[in-house]
């Protein structure tokens, strides 16, 4: 870890409660879910907020990672610090079982992210083979694109054909089985990360092998080197990045490139008048048929006496159509209980991830349908329709006859719409952000942000990402560090709930800026602002990239300042943020963007600390191998000044290595 001018600023975390008010059921800070927890506590109704209290205090060896239930004849925990009881039966010590869970973790977020690639892969491979009429390829650009960056031959070639290379591409980084790299992460890396993850025997071959590769290496009596359980994990989190890439760059071949779009967010989206669908999830293969449907039986609504058919966004689901369609955010992923709690919701459509099994439970007590789509993801109780890209249209608006139906059994007694809804503004894809600094630097657009960085105009920029996770209050994390940043002049891009906490706060939009914003950052978006007088909105305070594979287009805005830059992403000033990390995915997510080169912070503990030496690797030993690092704070206040201190750490160095490449005339230094 380097050493910072803050000398305060250590690998520990500082001493704040693990736990922020345990007995406090009022466990969110958000003002919409706010309104319909105090009517859901008042009817002694059961939400996730209740259930947190009841799951406190948590067990201290799951916590810190030191419970070992990889086979049967455990549980084993690691109950003291030498001897006999320092050691699972088979003998595995604690460095050996934190690495082993926290690796695990990796291998089901990296599973996770790759079943959602692999949904979007099978719907551009059934488009090609002509059984998906209902799909088209909306983004030939990005489709061209897409494919020289992966090699492919697009002279004189048919689009069709061109996604058919593409495909075959993605399949074989399902499954390969030769050494060769991972096609959807080899084709975007720097030339620096490339070598690192060669020489480091590090970089994935194929998705499905990693994360069975990581299975197997953990397995009882296998692996017990934490370094090299570690390595293995970096392995799966680089092959999560990759399916990240995949989703990613087909969604915006299919369904198109976000540009900036106005939309509003939080639970007061949900219209009285209107039949209401929330589409909760991750995957736009189904909700983008979803909202064409609603659109189409708009009449159909009408005839049962509401006034269309409203489609709301919650999680990443709602943060694509949000991109790509304007569609508004209800909540994120603490409160998606409270969509139900509004008696308003007709109909939530599942498809798959971070979906509460209680939504079910909730929803028998109104009039509201729960449907699950996919093969994996059910829900005892809950209606299942089978989604399938050959008949999506007409599955679509299968689950929007049966919101209208539900409609009819509305009960207006129950109804509790808080009335909560910001304007926001997302879309901000890595090509509408060159697109807004082109206007200002045709030729190098990216040099618009790395040089207000290196004039002190701005700190840094930082992803914010991540769910949430009820240790502290909802949303509360997200917005202190987000509101520390911005003071700071830092640049901030976020994605998943994390950018769903800020847009359900009124923060993502260009009215923010002004009460918000430090001197430099506000005078360098309205500066950008005033140089694109194309645009219909102001720019706001928070630029929204997409949900949580998105984080891929992030990592692309860090590559490319480095690429501005001339150097690698360790000597970027660009850090990414969880400050309510939550879900598997996050730890993948977390872990590639460290071995990317990012100092990330995470706001929630991981369970690594049952072991000194896997706690010291991810927090500092990490940053000497990789040039990024864990950063582990609960305090948000105190997670926002370490962020800075490793912006300001980065900067400092590169403008000391810049100053003294052009005195010398010598190449830029490289060294972190
Ligand atoms: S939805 S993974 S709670 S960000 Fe992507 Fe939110 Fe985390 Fe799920």
């Amino acid at each position: 870890m380097p050493r910072y001018r803050d000398l305060t600023h250590t690998a520990r975390p500082s001493d704040a409660p693990r736990v922020v008010d345990p007995k406090n059921p009022i466990r969110t800070t958000d003002p919409g879910a706010l309104q319909v927890l105090k009517m859901a506590q008042d009817s002694k109704i059961e939400t996730v907020f209740d259930r947190s209290v009841a799951q406190n205090p948590q067990c201290a060896f799951g916590y810190k990672g030191i419970c070992c239930r990889i086979c049967i004849a455990g549980p084993c925990r690691v109950k003291t610090e030498e001897g006999v009881g320092s050691r699972g039966l088979c003998g595995a010590s604690a460095y050996t079982i934190v690495s082993r869970n926290v690796v695990r973790l990796i291998a089901g977020g990296t599973a996770s992210h790759s079943e959602h690639a692999r949904h979007v892969l099978h719907t551009a491979h059934a488009l090609v083979e002509g059984h998906a009429q209902d799909y088209e390829i909306k983004s030939p650009a990005k489709l061209q694109k897409l494919a020289q960056d992966l090699g492919i031959d697009t002279l004189n070639r048919e689009d069709k054909e061109i996604l058919k290379d593409v495909v075959e591409v993605g399949y074989a980084d399902f499954g390969r089985y030769q050494d060769r790299p991972l096609a959807f992460l080899d084709a975007f890396i720097t030339e620096g990360r490339r070598k690192k993850f060669q020489h480091t025997n590090i970089m994935p071959t194929a998705i499905d092998r990693s994360v069975t590769e990581l299975i197997a290496q953990t397995a009882m009596g296998v692996d017990s080197d934490p370094v090299n359980i570690i390595f293995g994990g970096l392995k799966a989190a680089l092959a999560d990045l990759g399916g990240e890439y995949i989703g990613t760059t087909l969604s915006d071949v299919l369904f198109g490139i976000p540009v900036p779009i106005v939309s509003e967010a939080n639970l007061g989206v949900i219209n009285p008048k209107m039949v209401n669908i929330a589409v909760h999830g991750h995957n736009p293969v189904l909700s983008e048929m979803v909202v064409a449907a609603a659109r189409a039986m708009k009449e159909d609504a009408i005839k049962v006496g509401a006034e269309g058919v409203n489609i709301v966004g919650i999680c990443c689901t709602g943060n694509e159509l949000l991109m790509r369609e304007g569609v508004y955010l209800a909540t994120s992923s603490a409160s998606q209980e409270m969509a139900i709690l509004t008696g308003a919701l007709d109909a939530m459509v599942v498809d798959i991830q971070c979906i509460y099994p209680a939504v079910q439970t909730l929803a028998e007590c109104y009039h509201t349908k729960v449907v699950t789509t996919e093969a994996i993801m059910k829900i005892p109780n809950a209606q299942h329709i089978a989604f399938n890209t050959s008949s999506a249209m007409n599955d679509a608006k299968k689950l929007i006859s049966i919101a209208i139906e539900a409609y009819k059994k509305r009960d207006p007694k129950k109804v509790n719409i808080p009335n909560e809804r910001h304007k926001l503004v997302a879309g901000f894809s890595l090509e509408a952000i060159k697109d807004i600094l082109s206007k200002i630097n045709p030729d190098r657009p990216i040099s618009v942000l790395t040089d207000a960085i290196l004039s002190g105009q701005l700190k840094g920029v930082v992803l914010m990402a991540g769910c949430n996770n009820l240790r502290r209050a909802q949303d509360e994390g997200h917005i202190t560090v987000l509101k520390e940043l911005v003071k700071n002049d830092v640049f901030v891009i976020a994605t998943g709930c994390s950018a769903g906490a800020i847009a359900k706060f009124g923060l993502m939009s260009p009215e923010a800026v002004d009460t918000y914003a430090g001197e430099g950052l506000k005078s360098f978006l309205k500066t950008l602002e005033a140089a694109n007088p194309q645009l219909s909105t102001g720019l706001p305070l928070v630029f929204h990239v997409g949900s949580c594979v998105d984080n891929s287009r992030g990592m692309d805005l860090a590559m490319a300042m480095a690429n501005e830059l001339g150097v690698d992403v360790p000597k970027v000033p660009f850090a990414a943020s969880a400050p309510e990390a939550m879900h598997e995915k996050a730890v993948a997510i977390g872990s590639w963007a460290v071995t990317m080169g990012l100092p990330t912070h995470v706001g929630a503990m991981p369970p690594v600390e049952g072991s000194d030496l896997v706690y010291g690797v991810t927090t500092q030993i990490a940053h000497d191998v990789f040039g990024g690092n864990f950063i582990l704070e609960v305090d948000p206040v105190i997670g926002a000044q370490k962020l800075l201190n490793a912006l300001e750490y980065r900067t400092w160095k590169l403008n000391i290595h810049k100053k003294a490449a052009e005195k010398n005339n010598t190449p830029l230094a490289q060294g972190w």
